[in-house]
Order: C-alpha cells, then structure tokens, then sequence
C-alpha cells in the first residue's frame, strides 16, 4: 500500500468512544446509589468512565458518610444488581447511537486494510458491538473478563495488538478516560484521547469529539 501502510491497527475504546453508554452506566449506578442512601452525581460519575463494575462499585460506597463494610458475596451482588439495571438499558440501543464520526472513521479504516479492535473494559462489550451493527466490522473484540488487570494496565491493548498480529508501535489507541490513555502509552501505542485537552496531558492528540477522527490524518503520523 502506499504511505499508510506501517499504521498495522486501530484499538478502540467503547464507552465514550464509539457510543455513549455512559448515561447508562450512570442512571444503572444511580438506581443503586439512591437503593443505598448514597449520595452520586453525574460529575461523580466522570470518576467512573473507564474504571471496571467492581471498581466503580467501590468508588460508589466510598462516597457514603460512613462507608458501608459489605462481604464479597455481597458486593457481588450488588454489582450484579446494578449489571442488570444496565442491560435492561443498552437494550434500546441501535445503530443510531453510533457517535458522530464513526461509522465514516471505521469504514475508512476498513478501506485502508487496517485492522481494528475493540478494547473496553465493559463485560457487555460484544453485546453492545452487535446492538450497534458493527460487530463485524472488527477484527477482535478484546475479552475482559479474561484480563487479569484494568486500565491503565496495558493488557488489555497489548492483549488487542497481539490478537491482531500487529506490533504496539504501529497501533493507535483511541480512549475517552484518563486511565485508558495511561493504558495505551504503557501499551506503547499512539494515544488519540477524545475530550477537553486539558484532561489528557499524556495523549499524543486530543480531539473535543469524534467527528474530528480522521484516518488519512492519522495514518500519515505513521508514514
Ligand atoms: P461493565 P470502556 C467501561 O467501558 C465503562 O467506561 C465503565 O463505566 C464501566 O464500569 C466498565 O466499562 C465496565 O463495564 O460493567 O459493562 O463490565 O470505557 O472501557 O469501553
Ligand atoms: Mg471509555
């Protein structure tokens, strides 16, 4: 090919990435801390993007005046109660909750035969893949609960590039939080982080939102 060909694959993120389930996210953890008197926010809930459920689960109670003492059965429980809440709601999705940009920015990619991944820390990634319509649009989306650590441990996109057959340095990350981008430099990967720039000093490129994905201006960082 011609002066995009050492680009060998794209990772992305899901949530805040390639759709906004994180309003989904928030009103399923909202129903749990309102169940359990504490008291969440939509601004908390930034603290929330990227992390894992058991994670967030534990970042939710610590918010209580006195932070409750749950044993683990419990505290699977609750993360199971909250995991329902959410699939009752990324059940509406469809294909119109693809974030602006990326049905363009796959297909371009696509069209480039660069291959592309899914790394996202969310258990029900494949199945909000297939409500959207792009499952078969990727190459490998990345098992997480088959990882033994969380962003911003590189597993899970070194776990992506190796599955792909495709070199870290020539694979670019596309992240929405602070702990993803960490993941994808450790990762040793080009970090493209989506929001304010302020946020994202470790990023190579900071985009506001996905419209602004370009293929072709992001290839020729690799030409
Ligand atoms: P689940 P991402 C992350 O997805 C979400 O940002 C985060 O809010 C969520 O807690 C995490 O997935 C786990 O999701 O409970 O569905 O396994 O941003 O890494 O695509
Ligand atoms: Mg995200």
């Amino acid at each position: 090919m011609n002066q995009t060909s050492s680009l060998q694959a794209v990772l992305f993120d899901l949530d805040g990435v390639i759709t906004d389930t994180a309003e989904y996210h928030y009103l399923a953890w909202n129903a749990i801390a309102e169940e359990l008197g504490i008291p969440f926010s939509r601004e908390f809930n930034e603290n929330l993007k990227g992390v894992s459920r058991m994670d967030s689960l534990k970042l939710l109670l610590s918010q209580a005046s006195t932070p409750p003492s749950y044993t683990d059965e419990e505290m699977e429980q609750l993360a199971d109660r909250k995991n329902k809440l959410y699939q009752e709601l990324i059940d509406k999705v469809t294909p119109a909750d693809l974030l602006p940009g990326i049905a363009d920015f796959i297909a371009d990619i696509k069209r480039h035969g660069v291959k592309m991944g899914i790394a996202s820390a969310s258990k029900n990634a494949q199945a909000v893949i297939g409500r959207l319509g792009i499952a078969d649009q990727f190459d490998v989306i990345v098992d997480a609960a088959k990882l033994k650590n969380n962003k911003p441990d590189p597993e899970i996109f070194l776990t992506g590039a190796a599955a792909l057959n495709a070199d870290p340095k020539y694979c670019i990350g596309v992240e929405d939080a602070v702990a993803g981008v960490d993941a994808i430099k450790a990762a040793g990967m080009f970090a493209v982080a989506i929001g304010s720039p302020a946020a994202f000093p470790h990023a190579d490129l900071v985009l506001e939102n996905t419209s602004q994905l370009r293929f072709e201006d992001l290839a020729k960082r690799f030409s």
